[in-house]
């Protein structure tokens, strides 16, 4: 290669690049008049096309699980579709596959896109299923959209559905814990700036405004297996008796939560249309019912706190009626001389009014309303009813002895239960908790009731209401195999416009286990059974037994009835010893 050609080939390079230099530039001008000028109106069209919106990033709302973190309310991500009006309406040609993906008459899709022509915004469905949400995507409308959302799904169906209520359309609690917790479990949306295309697709997140805020996750008392135990049982013998209706709840006496609540009819709270107002109610708190004999415990220890009256006190029924005033109280047969005890046991009407008679008007309500009858449980739940205790300064003679054994007052199934919650303890009636509640913060709020039956009282009485479950009494179908159950049944007239129907009762047990050392107290109420069986021992107290019969074993509460034979307490610790 030769050295002499250099300069003449360095200016030639140079003229090159200047050339190459000013070609560029006059390109970049050229492009620059063009999109400036020429192509204006077409480039600000585009950049109209994708645009810049704030949108709302829903959050979801707080899980509900039962004591032990089993979920009862879940909120699942699903999409809803919207369209703008707008848009939508010049797509005539797409409504019909529109319409069908969407699963809606093209009519009401035509009807709605009038309706709100001039808006720029309409759900065509919400909560729509993945595959719905992808076949409507899929057909890519203009103005067709989806926006995230959550739906509330129940995983125990009706088993929990009193308890745990339900949603609206806008995730808003309307029943139930959903409401009762509303504030905590509530999510509040964040919203993002994004960039929507022409569709109203977004194409890009450009930055958070706000942080979405999810609800708080809240753990109810509620045990999930004892819960499901209480409504098969109760389901069962509701459709076995005919019955109208039925509640069951079940109650830690030492912290007072509700370990399970049950009603019958319930309702699936997934799939609520054509749903009658009535299933909706859960019975147990809001329903109230005069409760009979169940009461009778209550009189006996109000008795026994007068230091008048011992279980052994003997009591005339003769002739098993009692005339007060102009009534006359009648026993279902004539017990003659028998003690208190024996008033409990065989549920004597005359020897309750004689024991209440005995005692001033104020004593009697002051030990009724001592374990919380006449108000409200504390439970905080929507709709409780108080039940009905008025008070003694209106009391006759006939109204003491009345409410001596149930009638003239009334109560709901839980407040019955929490009654008898404070009858296994210490007489203190503890506010009822549907959410966990530890035993240390159960005594502080326990420390804030006066008891009026001392625990001298209240164990002669449960004393005698082993007897109701025991050979003789009335409620021998309540027993549980290798534990002490103490109970009492109830079979009630039901008062209708014009006095106490015939044929038309409420079977009810209560009690509580075991014994020895009481852990559960349970209410079962039956109302109306239309089988030959109405009797409170024949109907409620079997759903009592098998179900406690279970809590008992679940929660591996140890046995206070091992019988002494070494082979039977064997086959008991099997768990071949089921109960009767
Ligand atoms: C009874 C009542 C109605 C209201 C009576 C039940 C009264 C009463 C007016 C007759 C059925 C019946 C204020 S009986 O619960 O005594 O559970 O196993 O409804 O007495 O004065 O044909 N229970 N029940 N009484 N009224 N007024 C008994 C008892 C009870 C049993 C049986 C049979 C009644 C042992 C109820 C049970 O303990």
């Amino acid at each position: 290669m030769s050295e002499q050609g250099k300069p003449s080939s360095y200016r030639g390079r140079r003229l090159l690049v200047l050339g190459v230099l000013a070609l560029a530039a006059g390109g970049l001008a050229a492009r620059a008049v063009d999109l400036q000028v020429l192509d204006k109106d077409f480039l600000q069209g585009q950049g109209d096309a994708r645009f810049l919106r704030v949108v709302s990033e829903p959050a979801h709302r707080g899980m509900i699980t039962d004591r032990f973190g089993e979920p009862l309310a879940i909120s699942t991500p699903v999409d809803s579709v919207w369209a703008n009006p707008q848009v939508l309406i010049l797509e005539r040609d797409s409504w019909t596959k529109l319409a069908k993906a969407l699963r809606i008459k093209r009519a009401d899709l035509e009807r709605l896109l009038v309706a709100r022509q001039h808006k720029e915004f309409v759900y065509l469905k919400r909560r729509v299923n993945p595959d719905m949400a992808q076949r409507v995507s899929a057909l890519e409308i203009p103005g067709v959209a989806m926006v995230p959302e959550y739906r509330r799904f129940y995983p125990a169906g009706e088993v929990t559905a009193h308890v745990v209520g339900f949603t609206d359309v806008d995730d808003a609690g309307q029943e139930g814990m959903e409401l009762a917790l509303e504030e905590r479990l509530r999510s509040v949306p964040g919203a993002k700036r994004v960039i929507k295309d022409r569709l109203g697709r977004i194409v890009e997140s450009v930055e958070r405004v706000r942080e979405p805020q999810p609800g708080e996750d809240m753990a109810l008392s509620i045990d999930l297996r004892l819960q499901y135990l209480a409504y098969r049982e109760l389901k069962a013998a509701v459709r076995r008796n005919r019955a109208d209706a039925g509640s069951a709840v079940i109650l830690d006496v030492h912290t007072g939560e509700v370990l399970a609540m049950v009603n019958q009819p319930a309702y699936n709270p997934n799939n609520r249309d054509k749903l009658k107002r009535s299933r909706l109610r859960n019975r147990a708190v809001t329903d109230v019912f005069e409760p009979g004999s169940t009461i009778k415990p209550f009189t006996v220890a109000a008795a026994l706190e007068t230091g008048r009256f011992r279980p052994q006190t003997l009591v005339d029924t003769t002739p098993g009626y009692l005339r007060v005033g102009r009534k006359t109280i009648r026993d279902f047969r004539n017990y003659g001389l028998i003690d208190v005890s024996t008033v409990i046991q065989k549920s004597s009407n005359v020897g309750a009014s004689k024991l209440a008679l005995a005692q001033s008007p104020e004593h009697l309500w002051k030990a009724f309303a001592s374990v919380g009858l006449g108000e409200s449980t504390g439970s905080g739940f929507p709709g409780e009813s108080g039940g009905l205790l008025t008070d003694y300064g209106s009391w006759r003679d006939i109204q003491r002895a009345t409410i001596s054994y149930g009638y003239g007052m009334s109560t709901t199934t839980l407040q019955l239960a929490r009654a008898y919650a404070a009858l296994a303890t210490d007489g203190r009636p503890l506010p009822v908790s549907f959410l966990r509640r530890s035993r240390s913060e159960a005594a502080e709020l326990a420390a804030l009731y006066e008891p009026a039956l001392s625990a001298d009282s209240l164990h002669a009485v449960r004393d005698m209401m082993e007897r109701v479950v025991a050979k003789g009494g009335t409620g021998t179908r309540a027993a549980v195999s290798g534990y002490r159950i103490a109970g009492k049944t109830g079979t009630v007239k039901k008062s209708g416009a014009g006095g106490y129907v015939e044929d038309s009762y409420i079977a009810v047990f209560a009690g509580i286990a075991p014994a020895s050392e009481p852990r559960l107290a349970m209410v079962v109420m039956i109302d109306e059974p239309r089988g030959e069986k109405y009797y409170g021992g024949a109907v409620a107290a079997p759903v009592f037994g098998k179900v406690m019969a279970g809590a008992l074993r679940l929660l591996d509460i140890p046995p206070d009835d091992l019988p002494s034979m070494p082979g039977q307490r064997l086959a008991l610790l099997r768990g071949d010893g089921g109960a009767h």
